[in-house]
């Protein structure tokens, strides 16, 4: 793998109709409601970045969560290639209290009002599929304006081995 193709994590808290998204505030994809997630550091496992993370940008801790997918992102901007492999869970049990932090700042919304106009664009193509409980493998080519250029979007059965 190249050396700008980072390994990311993605979290989306769950709790019955509803699902925690937060806007990003800063850095790479600021201005879109996300789930939380940021770089796996060296010598740290997915899972643990996914909980660093989480608590670093949404002041909460996982504590119960299934791997849902996991994305090939990988586009162009401003001449420089980027890329993202980005390791996706959903959770639905948590300690702590969601708070607003110098990253992102977090929201519930129902189901049947997530914000995909301001999302990124490949959001829609998959996340309704893991709300309804599908694994899935993807990967997606972004042109230079952040559109989906390729993508491909595989159902799998087991994430939660082998799945790096
Ligand atoms: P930092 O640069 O903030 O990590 N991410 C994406 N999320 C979605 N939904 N779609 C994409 O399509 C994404 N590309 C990256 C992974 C970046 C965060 O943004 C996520 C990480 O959580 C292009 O450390």
């Amino acid at each position: 793998m190249s050396d700008n193709v980072k390994v990311c994590t993605l979290v989306l808290l769950r709790h019955g109709n509803e699902i925690c998204l937060a806007m990003k505030k800063r850095g790479f994809g600021a201005g879109r409601w996300n789930g939380a997630g940021g770089k796996v550091e060296p010598g740290e496992t997915i899972e643990a970045a996914m909980i660093r993370e989480c608590q670093e940008e949404i002041g909460v801790t996982p504590t119960r969560y299934h791997k849902a997918a996991i994305h090939d992102f990988r586009g162009i901007k401003n001449g420089e290639k980027w890329g993202n492999i980005g390791h996706t869970f959903i959770c639905d049990a948590w300690d702590g209290e969601l708070t607003e932090t110098e990253e992102m700042a977090p929201r519930w919304f129902t189901l049947d009002a997530i914000p995909y106009d301001d999302m990124w664009p490949d959001d829609r193509l998959w996340l309704p599929r893991l709300l309804k409980g599908e694994l899935l493998r993807t990967a997606f080519r972004f042109d230079d304006q952040d559109q989906i250029i390729n993508m491909e979007i595989t159902p799998i059965d087991n994430l939660d081995s082998g799945g790096q």
